[in-house]
């Protein structure tokens, strides 16, 4: 059976909403915050970064979200959460899979860290957070998902980033992206993965 190893507030609830929607068993592993809001070192003895998540199948031991739901995909034949293979569409969506860590998180860090600190983040950080919103508002389809009315990995692994700007106020004036932060939350498996993992962002 998979282990994900779940730290709280993080994007391991990533790979349980997936595998809430895949409607398989697994291990779930919770880790508390430290006061500080990071991981505490009991994750490091899992895998050397100390981060989360960490999935773990057999001998294998796995980090990196993004990774972690192509390999959950591929070890469950799902071929539901991204568009048929080898389609412009296909390609589009490992696009903005990679995206989201590889170049959003980056940016919605420098806006966030300050808010989260009580602070206004500067101009540059704004603007460069509202370039990324312009992009992703073009990606939505009219049914305010990524790539039509079904969640794809793309979907659920942009969703975290979205919950903290959206805690932080930080969507208040990305109308679209607001909604479409909405409609993720109402997918049964991103409530799914709340109700057994806990939220993605902190109450208050
Ligand atoms: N790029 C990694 C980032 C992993 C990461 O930074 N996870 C955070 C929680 S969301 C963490 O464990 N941070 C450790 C800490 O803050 O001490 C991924 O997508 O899995």
């Amino acid at each position: 059976m998979i282990t994900i190893h779940c730290l709280a507030y993080s994007r391991a609830i990533r790979l349980v909403w997936l595998m809430e929607d895949l409607r398989q068993p697994y291990n779930l592993i919770s880790y508390d915050r430290t006061a500080d809001f990071h991981a505490p070192d009991s994750l490091a003895k899992v895998h050397t970064l100390g981060s989360s998540p960490v999935i773990e199948d057999g001998e294998r031991v796995m980090a990196e979200s993004v990774s972690c739901l192509r390999y959950l995909a591929w070890k469950f034949g799902d071929d539901t959460h991204r568009p048929a293979v080898g389609t412009i569409e296909y390609w589009q969506h490992e696009e903005m899979l990679d995206y989201v860590e590889s170049s959003f998180a980056g940016v919605v860090m420098k806006a966030l860290l300050p808010k989260l600190d009580g602070r206004e983040p500067t101009k540059e950080a704004l603007d460069a957070l509202h370039q990324h919103y312009e992009y992703l508002t073009e990606k939505l389809t009219p049914n305010e998902m990524l790539f039509g009315s079904k969640t794809t990995l793309a979907d659920i692994q942009l969703s975290y980033q979205l919950a903290f700007l959206s805690h932080t106020g930080l969507l208040d004036d990305a109308p679209r992206l607001a909604a479409y932060w909405e409609t993720l939350q109402d997918q049964p498996g991103y409530k799914a993965a709340i109700a057994h993992a806990g939220p993605m962002v902190p109450e208050s």
